[in-house]
């Protein structure tokens, strides 16, 4: 069980107690903060929020840049002035910037420098833009501020710290709000039982900070275990591996695809520093598990999270870690599997993905939340099946199944046996209408540079690990598959032929 004061302020408890000799956050160039350069900028940042900007505690401040160490200390000063980070991704137009602060009734944005201009664009009436890494006298970095420690804000333990938005992979924008508590109970819950960090660690990874994977493994989960945190601008698969061989990252987070795509270059970096190696936002094939774990050795460690629990609930550590399966809940959460009634279904049998613990689902002003929140559990809309022995097996998102001829087919299921053969890099399978069968299988797939675009050797590859019936009809090729700006598949394009 885990308890928090009443009282509660979780910038405080992040920039906590670490010696301020040791490092926070590095980069590729610039020298490395340690804890007192962070804990000196984020005070100089929270003093200039709440004198020369006027935000007073409840205030939502947008918070918009590419991963770097001000991005970070931004994020932690807002919290420390008791006012609300709202957290938005790079690649977020300006349309969808203004819906954001329209939901969350935005008024003051601290903006990179270098993304302001779509910020701008978007006319969003009483917003205060504050940019930060420019040259001019009104930058955050410029403003006049005391030299003096900042007082924290005394907020309770359930204020409002953060609201993160999901748009899931179609539709309106949700905002989540999370708590100062919950922002502690994702590394009092997976990073502490499942990463178990220790101080020497460095962490390092692809998601960004506007996205709650990466804000938790980035962010949270180091300063909460004094260890540090190499914060990179650029962290596709290209990017990750000289990273870790550079700094000797410790900690790695990333999506399968991209686990995937890094395995042909493994060799030729070092990467014996590595003893982490999380993987989350999508499902983890076990073609690919196995293919790291023989290249290097590791136990990638599967999660399924979301932006409306904040971070992962289901995932194994070590040992524990069952490949092809997600894992067991994380100690502090509690899941099962049940029909659309909300009756548990027995273990083998597919079901809705229910989930309960420390962080709950609050969407801003939605009416979705009756349908995210059922019961007293968190519907996460994931189809799985729990096993006899307690471990839960992704089976497709719960809109994601086909159906075909009266059989049910799992996309992620036909995805797995064609990653096995050895010209598919990514691959997507959906249904397609069909008059006569309802739907039928079609496989989008993208080839290794060079291999011919014939469905021929895929079909005989899958003949023989694959029951007919769950074979595509149709193969796809493609260069890249369509993705949110988070790297979630959108199967919607797909399964509508690119029009949405
Ligand atoms: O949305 C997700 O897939 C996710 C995964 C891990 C941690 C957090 C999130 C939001």
């Amino acid at each position: 069980e885990l308890s928090y004061p009443e009282r509660l302020n979780c910038a405080v408890e992040l920039l906590g107690g670490t010696d301020p000799a040791r490092p926070a956050f590095h980069t590729p160039d610039g020298p490395s903060w340690t804890y007192g350069d962070l804990r000196a900028r984020v005070d100089r940042i929270a003093h200039v929020l709440t004198g020369e900007l006027g935000v007073v505690p409840g205030n939502r401040v947008l918070l918009r840049g590419p991963t770097t160490p001000w991005l970070a200390a931004c994020w932690l000063a807002v919290l420390k002035a008791g006012a609300v980070a709202v957290t938005v991704l790079a690649q977020q137009r300006p349309h969808e910037l203004a819906t954001v602060c329209e939901i969350a009734q935005v008024r003051h944005a601290l903006c990179d420098i270098r993304a302001v201009d779509d910020l701008a664009k978007a006319g969003i009436p009483g917003l205060r833009i504050t940019t930060y890494g420019g040259d001019g006298p009104d930058d955050l970095l410029h403003l006049p501020a005391p030299g003096t420690p900042y007082p924290a804000v005394d907020t309770a333990s359930d204020d409002v710290a953060l609201i993160a938005f999901t748009s899931g992979t179609t539709g309106r924008p949700k905002g989540c709000m999370h708590f100062h508590r919950d922002v502690l109970a994702i590394a009092d819950t997976f990073s502490r039982h499942v990463l178990r960090p220790h101080e020497d660690d460095v962490f390092a990874g692809s998601p960004p900070l506007g996205f709650t994977f990466g804000l938790g493994g980035l962010v949270v989960f180091p300063l909460r275990a004094g260890a540090s945190s190499l914060l990179l601008e650029q962290a596709g698969p290209r990017q990750l591996l000289p990273a870790v061989a550079e700094h000797r990252v410790s900690v790695l987070f990333t999506a399968p695809t991209a686990y995937r795509a890094m395995l042909d270059d493994l060799a030729r970096y070092d990467t014996s520093s590595l003893r982490r190696c999380v993987s989350a936002g999508e499902n983890l094939p076990a073609a690919t598990w196995r293919a790291w774990q023989e290249r290097t050795g590791l136990r990638l460690i599967n999660g399924i999270g979301a932006t409306e629990l904040l971070h992962i609930f289901v995932s194994a550590a070590d040992e524990r870690i069952r490949p092809g399966t997600t894992g067991v809940p994380v100690p502090g959460w509690q899941a099962r599997v049940q029909d659309a009634d909300g009756d548990p279904v027995p273990d083998g049998e597919p079901g809705l993905l229910a989930v309960r613990g420390p962080v709950g689902c609050r969407y801003l002003s939605d009416p979705r939340q009756r349908e995210y929140v059922r019961g007293g559990w968190n519907i996460t809309g994931d189809t799985y099946v729990r096993e006899s022995d307690g471990y839960f097996r992704y089976v497709a998102r719960a809109d994601d199944m086909i159906i075909s001829a009266g059989y049910n087919i799992a996309g992620p299921e036909v995805e797995d046996a064609l990653l096995r053969h050895p010209d598919v890099v990514e691959t997507a399978v959906v249904g397609r209408p069909d008059e006569a069968r309802g739907q039928v299988v079609v496989a989008y797939t993208v080839l290794r540079d060079g291999a011919p675009h014939d469905p021929e050797p895929l079909r005989t590859f899958l003949t023989s690990e694959l029951a007919p019936y769950k074979c595509p009809r149709e193969f796809v090729f493609l260069d890249s598959l369509p993705r949110t700006a988070t790297g979630k598949l959108q199967r919607f394009r797909l399964r509508t032929g690119g029009d949405q």
